[in-house]
């Protein structure tokens, strides 16, 4: 069998993965990363658009924000529309200045995968059943399959950036983690169109059909998304039905809608808050959706996966630098506290801006006061941005 050597085995190349690789690189330390799926898909797939403060921060140290500088778009508050009213959440000015950057997750991982191609360091896409062995010992090591050949990797640490679905989490014998699940009545039916964004910042509303959120992605591409029932089928969403519903949901009594153009992008996704404790087991660390998932709603997934791998390279690069494993020991207690603030807050933003079909009169009546009160209370508000606009890494 061809073996080969590294010091971290990184599965998965979305976004963990891949600034994970980075910041290795930067301290000098090599890794291969493992991807399953092929490049172009991998730089194709549409997913978040919300950057956090602190992730675009990191990008920039990494020197990894050239694109993301001219091309971000930068958004220091954000609206909550109810009733037919949009009322303005001034993110920056609640929170010394953090504001969030619109920048699709799909060019931070272009941006990536050209920046470890650079490196001349290996990223092989394509490969098959990829299992993990040894966890538990100091030279764990990887198997997998590329271009029909069976291959090793053996390596010091192995990091799990393989998201939600990946193989690292169940290579973890029975019993040695404890999961923590919620699933919601609601799933995002989510599109891309050709539409100049009609607002400056998102704009999240609560209508009496449900849920609708304005985004954009560029000044000529807007992303919308719908709550729709989880068991909805794409199929029966015409883009006229898409239309009709995003309008009623969104449009504000002083005349703002969004404006409509062709569509070119749509999917459905379910939503679920997941947490698996702890993020590691022996020489396996887990980071990024492998290890959580919150509901889109708070917009926190992309920027979690980016706090834990920054965590996790600086607790690598000690233990090689100064034989200090300080970090490691500390990664997953460390990263269970962000994880859960975070659970708070998408659970949250998601119960407060959705609207259950299982609802009482009196629910509704109790989350249109929540929102009412949000709106007014400069404490609410605070509260808000300080969770939406991200803590600083740490
Ligand atoms: P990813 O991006 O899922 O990457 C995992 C990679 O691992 C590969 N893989 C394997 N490779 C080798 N062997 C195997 N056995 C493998 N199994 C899987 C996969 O092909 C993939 O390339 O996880 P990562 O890196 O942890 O990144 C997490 C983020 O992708 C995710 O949290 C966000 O997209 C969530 N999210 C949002 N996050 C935000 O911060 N802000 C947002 O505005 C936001 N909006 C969203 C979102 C997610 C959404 N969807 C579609 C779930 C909006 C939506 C609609
Ligand atoms: C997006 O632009 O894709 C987006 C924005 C805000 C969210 C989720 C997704 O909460």
């Amino acid at each position: 069998m061809q073996t080969e050597q590294t010091q971290v085995a990184i599965i998965g190349a979305g976004p963990a993965g891949l600034i994970l690789g980075h910041l290795l690189h930067q301290r000098g330390i090599d890794s291969v990363i493992l991807e399953r799926r092929d490049r172009d898909y991998v730089i194709e797939r549409v997913r978040a658009g919300v950057l956090e403060q602190g992730t675009v921060d990191l990008l920039r140290e990494m020197g990894l924000a050239e694109r993301l500088d001219r091309e971000g778009m930068r958004h220091e508050g954000l609206y909550i529309a109810f009733d037919g009213t949009r009322h303005r959440i001034d993110l920056a000015g609640l929170t010394g200045g953090r504001a969030i950057t619109i920048y699709g997750q799909n060019e931070v991982v272009r941006d990536l995968i050209e920046a470890r191609e650079a490196t001349g360091r290996p990223l092989y896409f394509n490969v098959s059943n990829v299992s993990l062995h040894e966890l538990d010992t100091r030279r764990p090591f990887v198997r997998y399959i590329q271009d029909g050949t069976a291959r090793q990797l053996r390596c010091d640490f192995v990091a799990g950036c393989d998201g939600f679905h990946g193989v690292s989490r169940r290579s973890v014998p029975e019993g040695v983690f404890t999961t923590y699940e919620r699933g919601y009545p609601f799933a995002w039916l989510g599109i891309l169109a050709q539409a100049p964004p009609t607002s400056d910042e998102l704009v999240y509303s609560l209508h009496d059909r449900g849920f609708a959120l304005f985004s954009m992605r560029s000044p000529a591409v807007t992303r919308l998304y719908l709550q729709v029932d989880p068991d909805e089928n794409l199929d029966d969403w015409s883009d006229d039905r898409i239309w009709n519903e995003l309008l009623v949901r969104l449009r504000t009594s002083d005349g703002w809608e969004p404006a409509v153009g062709p569509i070119f992008q749509k999917g459905i996704t379910p939503m679920r808050s997941f947490v698996v404790e702890p993020m590691r087991y022996g020489r396996l660390f887990l980071a990024g959706d492998a290890a959580h998932i919150v509901p889109p709603t708070g917009a926190k997934g992309l920027n979690l996966a980016a706090a834990d791998v920054w965590r996790l390279a600086g607790a690598i690069a000690d233990h090689y630098a100064a034989n200090d494993d300080t970090g490691l020991d500390t990664y997953s207690a460390r990263g269970l506290q962000r994880t859960w603030w975070a659970q708070r807050f998408s659970w949250w933003m998601t119960s407060t801006l959705h609207r259950s079909t299982d609802g009482s009169p009196f629910d509704h009546r109790r989350q249109r006061a929540e929102l009412d009160y949000l709106v007014q209370s400069k404490a609410a508000m605070t509260s808000l941005a300080e969770s939406y606009a991200g803590l600083p890494l740490a």
